[in-house]
């Protein structure tokens, strides 16, 4: 059976800043199975650059080997795009962002890309502040390869065949909160409302965010006993709701005073959180570990805006590299002549 896209979509269709329709955004006809996760963060990645008026040309697409690898091909048709090696995404990223810094990475991972094979690539990412939005679609298992249980399956969570995983899971969230992420999200695929502020925070945040999304696998991971299905995350998903409001936009929403609390971010646009009962400083690395450890001890599974770090350095600010990207620079400015060299070299004597 050949499965075609409609090309037609509504003559009035809402456009953006840009004079775009969402139709601008998408990409080509998704081959994963219906139902799964991986499409609904692939419509909301869509929803999010269509809403922030993101010239499609302005974001470069990396991702790794897996179902979840392959979602770049399914939403922003008129980006830069590099489906790398199975959890080789990192150096990739790394490598494209220090040579043009003007674009926007965004990197699509799996929880077997990211927490097995890429987990060392994956470290040290995080920990150089790469300035990048890096998604994990996690569904605790392989599912491009036929649904082997992942590093970041729950102890007790039960595969199709009813085999019971006895390992502690990876948290990446936790890890990546630990080594030094500036910015760490966690959500739900079939939680768009929230999700999409979350992609849309993630974009402006200056340095590495991370986003790990609970993305259930329906043909692998779906079922009674498993910790990543639909049934299970809904069921024990404690969400903190966010909003974004970008830069120049006034804060309109109005709710209850004491209810909110408002991060500003570096390119002066405001993510505001609505405050839980139980609400902790999100500013704060040791209650952040804190408060996502003890719902997951109690069996939650606590999701939006976890920790920032608005103050950290990105890795250009850290090397202090060029202000343009490499391919704008002519041969003057990468052979200035002996005579500067000769300085350089005077200067480190
Ligand atoms: C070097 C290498 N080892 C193993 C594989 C086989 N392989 C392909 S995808 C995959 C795991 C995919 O799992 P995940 O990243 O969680 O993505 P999902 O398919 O679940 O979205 C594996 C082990 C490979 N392609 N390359
Ligand atoms: S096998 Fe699982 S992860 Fe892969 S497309 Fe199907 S539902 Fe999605």
């Amino acid at each position: 059976m050949t499965f075609i896209k409609p090309e037609f979509r509504h003559p009035n269709a809402p456009k953006n800043n840009l004079g775009r329709t969402r139709k601008d955004y998408e990409g080509g006809l998704s081959t994963l199975c219906a139902g799964c996760g991986h499409d609904s963060i692939s419509a909301s990645i869509i929803d999010a650059c269509f809403e922030l008026n993101i010239e499609p040309h302005r974001v470069a697409k990396l991702s790794g080997i897996g179902c979840s690898s392959k979602t770049p091909a399914y939403f922003l048709s008129g980006s830069h795009s590099f489906n790398s090696v199975h959890g080789r995404m990192p150096s990739v990223a790394t490598g494209a962002n220090m040579a043009n810094r003007d674009l926007i990475y965004l990197g699509v991972s799996g929880d077997g890309d990211t927490a097995s094979i890429g987990m060392g690539q994956f470290a040290h990412v995080v920990r150089r502040n790469l300035n990048m939005v890096y998604i994990v679609e996690n569904n605790g298992c392989y599912g491009l390869t036929k649904g082997q249980d992942s590093a970041t399956m729950d102890t007790g969570s039960q595969s199709k065949k009813g085999q019971v995983n006895i390992y502690s899971p990876i948290d990446l969230a936790r890890v990546a909160i630990e080594i030094g992420a500036s910015f760490v999200g966690r959500s739900f695929s079939g939680d768009r409302e929230q999700l999409v502020p979350l992609l849309k925070a993630a974009i402006s945040h200056r340095g590495f965010a991370l986003l790990d999304v609970i993305s259930p696998c329906v043909t692998f991971n779906n079922h009674e006993g498993s910790t990543k299905s639909y049934a299970h995350t809904r069921e024990h998903v404690e969400p903190m709701p966010i909003d974004f409001v970008p830069m120049r936009q006034e804060i309109t929403a109005n709710y209850e005073s004491g209810a909110t609390h408002d991060v500003c971010m570096h390119d002066g646009s405001v993510v505001r959180l609505h405050k839980a009962n139980d609400e902790y400083d999100i500013e704060d690395r040791q209650s952040a570990l804190q408060a996502i450890a003890q719902h997951s001890s109690a069996g939650g599974i606590l999701t939006g805006l976890l920790y920032i770090n608005r103050d950290g350095e990105e890795l250009h600010d850290a090397l202090g590299t060029a202000r343009r990207p490499l391919n704008t620079l002519a041969q003057k400015e990468l052979c200035p002549g002996s005579r500067f060299l000769d300085s350089i070299n005077d200067g480190l004597r």
